[in-house]
């Protein structure tokens, strides 16, 4: 048996916090504040409609209320009013980039030879969370693979990962051959093989960080709709 506190769960505990949290950032017009709360409970794993049903609706009845006793004025209200509306307007985009996420696919691979590949599943699972479709094809793939592979599942990005020695040559090489057969084919290439002797090619993006390859893939596919 877990401990409990008080009469209520931890989730309704969290649910009361950011519900606090959100109407005092309505209360002094702090519209950062109140899309970080949004976001916090989003994190937490609230479903947007719980955020409308018992985050930002009672927060609005309760603006409304402080209203209509006279302890707050209209141009309070209006502005809690503005502030929900823009979280909404934000919350809306979001979800616009997670449904065009889902309708690409990004492929990952290593060069051949090479074997490490811890930091290309951290990189297949932040994208995965994000919502793309990743095809993981794992350590040391050809390049002739690679490209047949690339023929036959259309990714939209590829993303690779050395970390040996000649691993950003290898990289290079493998982009080469994918792009003699789809000549649009674009990547993204990371890890410790990157030096900054690799010129990186046209339809190439370096990327250092981990945190970064959503952006960064998110931003070759903008460029590539605006071609
Ligand atoms: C685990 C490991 C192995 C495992 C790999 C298992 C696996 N399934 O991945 C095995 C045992 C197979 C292995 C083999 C070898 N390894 Co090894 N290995 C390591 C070790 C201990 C950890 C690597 C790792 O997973 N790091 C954690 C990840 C998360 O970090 P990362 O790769 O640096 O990635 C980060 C960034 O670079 C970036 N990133 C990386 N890729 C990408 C891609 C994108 C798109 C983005 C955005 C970011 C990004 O994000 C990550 C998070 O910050 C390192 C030690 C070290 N110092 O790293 C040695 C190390 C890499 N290995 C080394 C060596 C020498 C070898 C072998 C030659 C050993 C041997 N004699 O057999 C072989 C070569 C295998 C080959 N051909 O690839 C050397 C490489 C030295 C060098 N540069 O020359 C290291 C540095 C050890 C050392 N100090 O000597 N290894």
């Amino acid at each position: 048996m877990g401990h409990s506190f008080g009469n209520h769960s931890p989730s309704e505990n969290r649910l009361a916090e950011l519900s606090r949290a959100y109407t005092v950032a309505l209360l002094i017009g702090d519209e950062v504040a109140a899309e970080t709360t949004i976001r916090d409970a989003l994190d937490s794993r609230l479903t947007m409609a719980e955020i409308d049903d018992e985050i930002i609706a009672p927060a609005l009845w309760y603006v409304g209320e402080l209203w209509q006793r006279g302890e707050i004025t209209v141009a309070d209200e209006h502005l809690a009013t503005e502030i929900s509306l823009r979280v909404l307007a934000l919350h809306r985009e979001a979800h616009r980039l997670v449904a065009h996420r889902r309708r690409a696919t990004v492929m990952l691979a290593a060069p051949s030879g090479e074997r490490h590949i811890v930091a290309l599943e951290m990189v297949a699972d932040l994208l995965r969370d994000a919502g793309y479709r990743v095809l993981n094809l794992g350590a040391d793939v050809p390049s002739a693979a690679l490209a047949i592979a690339a023929e036959r599942h259309k990714p939209d990005v590829i993303v690779m990962s050395a970390t040996m020695p000649g691993g950003g040559d290898r990289m290079v090489i493998a982009a080469d051959e994918v792009q003699e057969r789809i000549p649009g084919a674009r990547f993204v290439v990371g890890g410790r093989a990157l030096t900054s002797r690799l010129h990186v090619r046209p339809g190439m993006e370096a990327c250092g960080r981990v945190t970064e390859v959503v952006e960064t893939v998110d931003a070759v596919l903008k460029r590539a709709e605006l071609n």
